[in-house]
């Protein structure tokens, strides 16, 4: 028979959203332009010339939204603000619109009895401060500082948790090193300086919303996959290392041990700091260290990195059978127990007070009847179990995503929801994935799926 797997009576079950992927109303009400809109504007940059415009119009459905999420039996909903619909210069005058559309969101969730989860960036930042370098731009970082102020100062008294970053690797390295996401720069040094300023941001806005919403719990969301080397040669060791520019380099000045000297040492060869690291200023790395109550982990895939023929070019390989099952229309694996693996790196080498899973679902275009997405969740899930019976303080899982929305450069082709949309009419319909995550949540467990047997990697 198979093993019913209880979750504790607090545990947080939640779905997740970010604002650029789901509100459409991309000029309305005094909204100013981000850099989103600017870069799906521009041909050649999204898939299909796909924009956020309309998305799933949730600046207009955002009610209906709230009864879906209600259907669902959610506890909490992670959701990010458009920074430029608060402050559409990016700092100065706030546009009071933007900031009343989110209070009443807010409202209504709590009436309903949901969490929100408040995160402050999510990718779409505003033009105006892009004009100006963006993150490259130290001035940038200040200017987040201001925005936390005021959002924290307007919403803190309803809103418990505070997630300053979403995946600030994916801006520094998708957007700023290669390009393939807004604002479509390509320039190591000015990646290696927007890491800095995104962290640096961080540890200012802590301080400001622990003030404005004093039993706050406040966190950042880095995203993790499971990463291995393909074999223990050692150049797919050392490119396993190196690939951890996406995770060490966040993590450890986060949590107290700086930037990793093997990684700085990576980075200084590839002409990253052609003036130093002169844009580390006194008194950063201890901002940037700041405590925090909780990290968020956003988990999707495994990767087996595998040294190419020429040099040591990244490559992933892919050791199960291509099937649907094993990977997701993304082309990312399916590994459950790799959430078992990154959560307990993650605790037991960091040690954050707490953890939140605060995305993981899959890429399936199925409509409705989404039979491969409820097994990878279910595996998922399975893992979080064994990261609880492990000790690990997980205390939420919020699925992505609570609809089908517009995801980045891939447009709307890769659809993550547990809920279908229907981009032409905006339609909303729960997928079978949605109705299975209902029931988890309305008998606070699931029905296990093992863990893979034998040596696990
Ligand atoms: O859609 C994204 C989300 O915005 C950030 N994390 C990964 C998701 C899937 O790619």
């Amino acid at each position: 028979m198979t093993e019913f797997l209880h979750f504790p009576p607090s545990f947080t079950w939640g779905a997740a959203t970010a604002s650029y992927q789901i509100e459409g109303g991309w000029n309305e009400d005094g909204k100013g332009e981000s850099v989103w809109d600017r870069f799906s504007h521009t041909p050649g940059k999204v898939f299909n010339g796909d924009t956020g415009d309309v998305a799933c119009d949730h600046y207009h459905r955002w009610r209906e939204d709230v009864e879906l999420m209600k259907s669902l039996g959610l506890k909490a909903y992670r959701f990010s603000l458009s920074w430029a619909r608060i402050l559409p210069q990016g700092r100065g005058e706030v546009n009071q619109a933007g900031l009343n559309f989110y209070s009443n969101l807010v409202d209504a969730l709590l009436e309903a009895g949901i969490t929100p989860f408040i995160t402050l960036f999510h990718w779409d930042l505003p033009q105006a401060l892009q004009d100006e370098g963006g993150w490259a731009n130290r001035n940038t970082a200040l200017a987040f500082a201001e925005y936390a102020d005021v959002v924290s100062k307007a919403l803190g008294d309803r809103v418990k948790h505070w997630i300053t970053h979403n995946e600030p690797s994916v801006v520094t390295w998708l957007g700023y090193l290669n390009g393939i996401h807004a604002p479509g720069v390509q320039d190591l040094p000015s990646a290696v300086k927007t890491a800095h300023h995104l962290l640096l941001s961080h540890g200012w806005a802590v301080p400001l919303i622990r003030h404005n919403s004093p039993q706050a719990e406040v966190g950042i969301t880095l995203n993790i996959n499971w990463t291995v080397p393909g074999s223990n040669s050692r150049a797919d060791r050392d490119l396993h290392r190196q690939g951890e520019v996406w995770t060490r380099w966040f993590f450890d000045p986060l949590y107290g041990f700086g930037y990793p000297s093997d990684l700085q040492a990576d980075l200084q060869a590839r002409g990253a700091f052609p003036t130093g690291m002169d844009f580390v200023q006194a008194g950063d790395m201890h901002a940037i260290q700041v405590p925090t109550d909780f990290v968020g982990l956003n988990y999707y895939q495994r990767q087996v990195m595998r040294a190419g023929e020429e040099g040591n070019e990244p490559q992933t390989a892919f050791p199960q059978e291509k099937t649907p099952q094993n990977y997701t229309e993304f082309n990312w694996e399916n590994y459950g127990h790799g959430l078992f693996g990154v959560l307990s790196r993650v605790y037991f080498h960091y040690l954050p007070p707490k953890i939140y899973v605060t995305e993981n679902g899959a890429s399936y275009s199925a409509p409705l009847h989404d039979e491969l997405r409820t097994a990878y969740l279910q595996s998922h899930l399975s893992a979080c179990q064994r990261a609880l019976q492990a000790g690990i303080p997980l205390e939420g899982y919020f699925v992505w995503s609570l609809m089908d929305n517009f995801e980045w450069a891939e447009g709307y082709r890769q659809r993550f929801g547990i809920t279908w949309v229907n981009f032409e009419t905006g339609e909303r319909t729960l997928k079978d994935s949605g109705k299975w995550y209902a029931e988890v949540i309305r008998r606070n467990g699931l029905e296990a799926t093992p863990a893979p047997q034998g040596a696990i990697r």
